[in-house]
């Protein structure tokens, strides 16, 4: 079959699975791991705006550990991680709102703008869209969002802008600024915003079981035993918590999947095969 053909061939493929997600909402956590170099940036942002050509409503919540990382190394700052959340003083928080509501949030904006999309970038911060308190006090300025007002997202993708989320917030408190895990951002809009999927773009092909093979469909009970057995573990705890916690609030399905993967999203949304896991009742 000529390239042509096998074109069109994809595209007629794809209608049952465009019909389904018309007028969907779709969060995005695009995590730093998944963000890659500048080719791997432009070929996320094509598929946020083709998801948003075939009138699906993508939210993207993004990270930025890793950038993070590199400029508190620069300024010499040390960090460490608790629990897969990074203890954040005062001089930390400075440097994390930085990286990522200026950085990584406006290159991410760039990205989709390039790509012939229309992104407006702003924070948790911005409209009071999450409202945090400290989540413990042993990681100092870290937040758990405590109050969501995602009426301003809303607005952007119904006025056909795709808003793109840095996990900053603002505290219940004046002048409070905290450091949100990305993951838990993005759930927390997901549960918010009622949406349809929330898909968590990691380094990793998704969750895997006791013999280290990926397991593509998880019920949440099926999530908790292998939680309960210390299979999933590390990184990949705080994805599964998100999930579990997204799925309770109202999301119909979060998938976990390798960003780093050409057209993850795309092979996810609108194809038989999808990727990653996918944890739904
Ligand atoms: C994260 C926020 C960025 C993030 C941090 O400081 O690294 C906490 O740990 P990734 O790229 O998704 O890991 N916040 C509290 O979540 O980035």
């Amino acid at each position: 079959m000529n390239q042509s053909v096998q074109t069109a061939r994809t595209l007629s493929e794809a209608l049952p699975h465009l019909q389904r997600y018309s007028g969907a909402v779709v969060v995005v956590k695009f995590g730093g791991n998944a963000m890659g170099d500048e080719a791997a940036m432009a070929e996320f942002a094509r598929d946020i705006v083709l998801m948003r050509q075939v009138g699906v409503n993508p939210v993207v919540v993004h990270g930025g550990g890793p950038m993070i990382n590199d400029m508190l190394n620069k300024l010499g700052i040390k960090s460490e991680f608790v629990r897969g959340k990074r203890v954040t003083d005062k001089a930390t928080v400075q440097v994390v709102e930085m990286i990522l509501s200026g950085l990584v949030n406006k290159r991410i904006v760039q990205a989709i703008m390039d790509a012939g999309g229309r992104a407006v970038g702003i924070s948790g911060k911005d409209d009071d869209l999450m409202v945090c308190e400290a989540d413990d006090p042993e990681l100092g300025y870290v937040g758990r969002p405590v109050e969501m007002n995602v009426q301003v997202l809303r607005d952007l993708y119904n006025a056909g802008i795709i808003p793109v989320v840095a996990p900053v917030a603002t505290g219940m408190a004046d002048n409070e600024t905290f450091n949100v895990n990305g993951d838990t951002a993005a759930g927390a809009i997901a549960g918010a915003l009622q949406a349809d999927r929330l898909l968590l773009l990691t380094d990793v092909a998704g969750v895997k079981d006791a013999s280290g093979e990926v397991v593509t469909q998880l019920s949440p009970d099926e999530v908790r035993k292998l939680m309960a057995d210390g299979v999933i573990s590390g990184g990949m705890i705080p994805k599964t918590d998100t999930a579990l916690k997204a799925l309770e609030e109202g999301v119909r399905a979060v998938t976990i999947l390798d960003g780093r993967v050409p057209n993850a999203v795309l092979l996810e949304l609108f194809t038989d095969h999808g990727a990653g896991s996918q944890i739904r009742s």
